[in-house]
């Protein structure tokens, strides 16, 4: 076995970081090099991602890593947050500033698009979740408000495969976040050409698409004199967060859900083939693809964003509580009070959250969450509440039953949060890694040097190398019936 040192750079929604990972050929070792915030911009156009500066950062990130390892390093692979893209002129410029998921310009536009094609064929032919922000909603609100700019472009390009061409002057679609888009057909693993007809889309925007662990090329000569830097090579990892971060849940041999939790929470389940049905599609389930040919199942949830977005308004009235102390002031509330729906159209936009959590309580008749414990008590009952109804529906569509639950990502961090789900869906939770997204990035890219046979492989190296926590579900079962009774009712998705 070669020992390897591979960097991974890895944006979530709102942080980044650059992780060096050093594989022995037994065990991976993890350095974060660089962190950064990820902050949106909001312009008279709308929202914006800071592209240029993200750019920026993989720079900075390449040249520590050259740095850290003496020039040693074989690859480099970056992996984002999904459905977001750049778009390409014919001369490779890059047309306009990258919008962000959240900006309203997509409000209202799935009812718009299914006077074109119903949403129930988008999702047969897609198998994705019918949610605004998908490219592929996106995109139609362009064409009806700023078509010129489509007109112009030449090429789409999704926000991993757009600083990749920035590093590599290669222009391709890596299939994990091209799948995120609502135009890949999952059976095929290529373009939805019908979907694109029906929709107006022009076919002529995509790449080919490329899997996870595809050898995309070298830094090209202009980067590497920018970087002063020799030969490195970019991979296409799995290039979507959570595919990646999928990749790592350290399963031993038996089924399981996972839920990878970040900006979001998405939970689901690992499958050789898609799930879709009438049923999945009512209850919003979402076929997405992962590393090694595998396609997940999963719920996007709007997770721990809730709990961002309170931090962040609290912050600016100069309350700067960390997570940690969030989560213990959480703690001593007494919990099973008012609940709200994570998934409620109203909790999508940057705002004051707090505020839409109590208005939220306030009409659905419940007690109105007073002080800031208690509103993050009440997001953190939701979101294991909404887990439970989760894994309920995964196993009602797939007729299987999954006994354990692995918890991976930064909100993993949140310790009340992997206990509250522990009892609320009555399973062990395993938890860990939190940086699974840069694991599973690095281990795919061993994989593509040779040095890993597949998932199975890359599981025991993560075992191995992190060792994960368990949360064993306790004896509140009738307590957390009784919540979920009331929650099941306010959400109304399930009998
Ligand atoms: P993303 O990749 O989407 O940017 P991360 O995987 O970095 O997200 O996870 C961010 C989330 O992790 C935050 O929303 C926060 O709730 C949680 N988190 C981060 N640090 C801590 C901490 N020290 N204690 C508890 N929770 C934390
Ligand atoms: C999580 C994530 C998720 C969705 C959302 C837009 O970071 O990638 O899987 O695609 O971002």
């Amino acid at each position: 076995n070669k020992t390897l040192n591979m960097l991974a750079v890895d944006y979530g929604a709102s942080s980044g970081r650059a992780m060096l990972g050093h594989y022995d050929g037994s065990r991976l070792q993890l350095r974060e090099i660089r962190r950064f915030e990820n902050e949106p911009v909001r312009l008279g156009s709308g929202l914006h991602w800071d592209f240029p500066r993200l750019y920026a950062e993989l720079l900075h990130s390449i040249r520590s890593f050259q740095r850290e390892t003496g020039g040693s390093g074989v690859s480099v692979a970056v992996d984002t947050w999904g459905v977001d893209f750049g778009l390409l002129d014919r001369n490779g410029s890059l047309l306009g500033i990258p919008y962000h998921y959240r900006d309203g310009r997509t409000n209202g536009v799935p009812e718009l698009a299914a006077e074109r094609l119903p949403l129930e064929r988008l999702y047969a032919l897609t198998g994705i979740e019918i949610m605004q922000i998908n490219t592929v909603f996106q995109l139609y609100a362009m064409l009806q408000r700023n078509k010129p700019l489509v007109d112009l472009a030449d090429t789409l390009l999704f926000t991993p495969d757009l600083l990749n061409y920035f590093l590599t002057g290669e222009r391709a679609a890596e299939y994990s976040i091209a799948s995120t888009s609502g135009l890949l057909d999952p059976y095929v693993r290529d373009w939805s050409g019908e979907t694109m007809k029906a929709l107006g889309i022009p076919a002529r925007l995509f790449p080919d698409v490329v899997m996870p662990g595809n050898v995309l090329g070298e830094l090209a000569p202009s980067v590497r004199e920018e970087l002063q830097t020799g030969r490195l090579t970019v991979i296409n990892a799995a290039s979507h967060d959570t595919a990646s971060a999928i990749a790592v849940a350290p399963a031993g041999s038996g089924p399981f859900a996972y839920i990878s939790t970040g900006t979001w929470s998405l939970m689901g389940v690992e499958r050789e083939s898609p799930v879709i049905t009438p049923e999945s599609g009512r209850l919003g389930y979402t076929n997405e693809g992962g590393a090694f040919g595998k396609t997940v199942l999963l719920k996007n949830i709007m997770g721990l964003w809730l709990l961002q977005e309170c931090k962040r308004h609290w912050s600016g009235e100069g309350v700067n509580w960390s997570y940690a102390q969030l989560q213990e002031l959480a703690e001593r509330e007494p919990g099973h009070q008012s609940f709200v729906d994570p998934a409620h159209p109203s909790f999508l936009a940057p705002g004051d959250m707090p505020r839409r959590v109590q208005d939220y309580c306030r009409e659905t008749g419940q007690a109105v969450p007073q002080t800031k414990a208690a509103i993050v008590r009440c997001i953190l009952d939701s979101l294991a509440l909404k887990f439970r109804q989760t894994l309920e529906e995964l196993e009602l569509l797939t007729r299987q039953s999954f006994p354990v639950i692995h918890m991976v990502g930064g909100g993993v961090q949140n310790e009340l949060l992997c206990r509250l789900t522990a009892e609320a869906t009555g399973r062990p939770v395993i938890a860990g890694p939190v940086e699974a997204t840069a694991i599973g990035n690095l281990l795919v890219q061993a994989s593509a040097h040779g040095e890993i046979s597949g998932l199975n492989e890359i599981r025991e190296i993560v075992g191995r190398s992190f060792p994960p926590a368990t949360y064993e579900p306790g004896h509140t079962g009738n307590q957390w019936q009784a919540s979920y009774e009331k929650y099941a009712k306010l959400t109304r998705t399930i009998a």
